[in-house]
């Protein structure tokens, strides 16, 4: 067997091991964080759990941490209080980005993870099964309740020879994508072999473990080795390791092979994590803002490279350097070790250990300006300015680039640079808080301010529905473009009907006031619907509005597993060429929903042109009786 396999069947509880079908997962940990834990938590309170039953449930704050008004501290509040009274342990906002401390003080090779958060993938760099969802199915999960998801094929990613100087881990997830695109990965898992990878360091495979996400794979897992072991020696905790390698006769679907040796500093340019480009193609252009950090680059070995390279220099006047440790651990080594205070005489500019520039929660770039980052999405309005242009790149290119006002290639420093790791890391665990002993549990009152609105239920799905075209739209549609990323949205994230303003504006600032007027809703789509984050309010806001289902050519698995979750339909077109036939206001009917079968073929009637097209609902039988029960919740209600 192969890493994968040997995983999923340690922790296999429902179903075959046959790619495609669905299976049963057991879940050993969880992790959600401040913009989706409020639902997770609602929904596990809603679905009546009286303690989590995983062997260890987190909730980070690290996304909602700009404090303009009472809503983000009225959600931390929320989130302490839920986290105390239901068994979960609560790391305070200052302590890091969730996939990087779950890294260095709570992976562990061979278990389970499933986090409320599609970077969740993270874990898969010290051979953990790693894996983001929407915030209801890790409620479930946190309750001990299997999680279900395709049994993907498991794609070898085979690395050989030495990766070249200034050229970094970071390349080696852009040279994926370049190959794989952001849908190449679905419906697979990468697993990572050959001796290529003995010389990368477990940070180095969180970077390419953070971006597989970015393929539309379902996670990636590496072998658990001498590196795994050294990682998790510096981290104090030697006993959670344990050796795992693919058998020699492993099987694995495809193999992709990937010479190292062959790869030079690379750049993911407007606006896809696909569009991938030599960095010395692109040198030249003018800089606006530089931004190391968030889960994808901003390991001790991350920032002390990019310290190394500004050392004793200064940036110029015309760019912003920005500088968002991952953890509190890297943040204090940085002190210790002198390097903070070599970014902040370069003119770097501090900010909290937190996600903060990556989806937009302060430093949105100016107007049109061009922002070189260090993180792995750079969709249109993800930094917060509509216009911005967001290129993804490696710390050294962006280290480089910062001191010379251009994009610049880093191979024209010199020589190298090598960090050498401390022997342990810094371990301070205390702004981790540990839930209350389970006898107290039941006095513990959770804390709702005004922006915990209550969760919206609904209705069982009807036998016929007719609704209007709101929205045709293209191939790749992100869930940024769904719901967009920036503080003020992010806010809102525990209140339905105020985030559901905001549902598709940057698309048609109307949409939620046709939705709403329209009643019934669907919505076209083409290829890979749904990219991107785990954010389930993607799905649940919308529904909330109205939209009854999304009819494309294919979805993106977490966002699909949340239209299921939340009642929407998820039809592809049988006929992918039907899809240039519908426009914007056309009124589709479908009929005999009342008898849904997961697999089955449908007719919908497309009354405005007087014309039918086939949509096939591709979902397990599982996830059919719970589209025609109205969603999960609702599912879980009627018993
Ligand atoms: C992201 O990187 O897009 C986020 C913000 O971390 C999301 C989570 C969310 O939007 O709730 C993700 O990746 O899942
Ligand atoms: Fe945070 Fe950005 Fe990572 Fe999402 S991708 S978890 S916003 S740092």
């Amino acid at each position: 067997m192969n890493i994968a396999e040997k995983i999923i069947k340690a922790h296999l509880v429902d179903g075959r091991m046959t790619p495609g079908l669905e299976i049963g997962l057991r879940i050993d940990q969880t992790l959600v964080h401040d913009a989706t834990g409020q639902m997770a938590m609602l929904q596990f309170e809603a679905l009546g759990f009286p303690r989590v039953a995983a062997k260890r449930s987190l909730i980070y704050t690290d996304h909602n941490i700009l404090q303009v008004g009472f809503e983000n501290a009225d959600d931390h509040a929320f989130l302490a209080s839920a986290a105390r009274k239901f068994g979960l342990y609560y790391s305070k906002t200052g302590n890091g980005i969730c996939h990087q401390v779950n890294l260095e003080r709570f992976s562990v090779p061979g278990q389970t993870l499933l986090g409320a958060d599609s970077h969740s993938t993270t874990g898969g760099a010290v051979g953990e099964l790693a894996i983001g969802a929407g915030g209801l199915d890790v409620a479930v999960a946190m309750g001990g309740r299997p999680f279900y998801l395709p049994m993907p094929e498991i794609m070898k990613i085979e690395l050989t020879g030495q990766l070249p100087p200034w050229t970094r881990a970071k390349d080696v997830a852009l040279e994926i994508l370049r190959r794989l695109t952001v849908s190449g990965g679905r419906g697979r898992l990468l697993e990572f072999a050959g001796e290529g990878l003995r010389q990368l360091t477990v940070t180095e495979r969180a970077t390419v473990a953070n971006m597989s996400i970015e393929t539309g794979a379902i996670t990636a897992v590496f072998p658990s080795d001498e590196q795994t072991l050294a990682f998790l020696r510096r981290q104090g905790r030697e006993a959670d390791y344990r050796p795992l390698q693919a058998d020699a006769d492993a099987q694995y679907r495809e193999t992709v092979s990937i010479d190292l040796a062959a790869l030079e500093p690379l750049a993911a340019a407007p606006h896809s994590p696909d569009n991938v480009r030599p960095v010395r193609e692109l040198a030249g252009a003018k800089v606006d803002q530089v931004a190391i950090g968030s889960c994808t680059n901003s390991s001790l070995e991350d920032l002390m490279t990019a310290a190394a390279i500004l050392k004793g220099r200064k940036i110029p006047a015309q760019v912003s350097l920005i500088i968002a440790p991952g953890s509190r651990q890297v943040f204090q080594e940085l002190a210790n070790r002198g390097a903070l205070a070599d970014l902040i005489a370069a003119g770097a500019r501090i900010m909290e250990v937190a996600c903060g520039f990556c989806n937009g929660v302060g430093q949105a770039p100016q107007s049109e300006g061009l922002s070189l980052r260090t993180s792995n999405r750079n969709f249109p309005g993800r930094s917060g300015t509509k216009n911005a242009r967001l290129y993804l790149v490696s710390p050294e290119t962006a280290a480089a680039s910062a001191l010379a006002g251009v994009i610049t290639d880093p191979r024209e420093l010199g020589q190298a640079i090598s960090i050498v790791p401390p022997e342990q890391f810094v371990l301070d665990d205390s702004l981790i808080v540990p839930p209350a002993p389970e006898a107290e549990a039941a006095g513990v009152e959770i804390v709702r301010g005004p922006n915990i609105a209550p969760l919206p239920f609904f209705e069982a799905l009807p036998d016929q529905l007719e609704g209007e075209v709101m929205l045709a739209l293209g191939d790749n549609v992100t869930t940024d473009d769904i719901l967009p990323a920036g503080a003020h949205i992010l806010a809102l994230r525990a209140n339905i009907p105020a985030i559901s303003r905001y549902i598709f504006s940057n698309i048609d600032p109307d949409y939620h006031r046709r939705q709403k007027a329209a009643g019934a809703g669907l919505v076209v789509g083409g290829r890979n619907y749904g990219q991107g984050s785990s954010r389930e309010h993607a799905a649940l806001a919308p529904r909330y509005l109205g939209l009854k289902g999304v009819i494309a050519e294919s979805f993106a698995r977490i966002h699909k597993a949340n239209l299921v979750n939340f009642g929407l339909l998820p039809l592809d077109f049988v006929r992918p060429a039907d899809r240039a036939s519908i426009r914007a206001g056309d009124r589709l009917k479908l009929d005999n929903l009342k008898s849904l079968k997961g697999g089955q073929t449908l007719t919908v009637k497309n009354l405005s042109q007087g014309s039918e097209f086939e949509v096939k609902l591709d979902v397990s039988e599982r996830q059919a009786a719970i589209l025609k029960a109205g969603g999960l919740l609702a599912q879980a209600r009627q018993g």
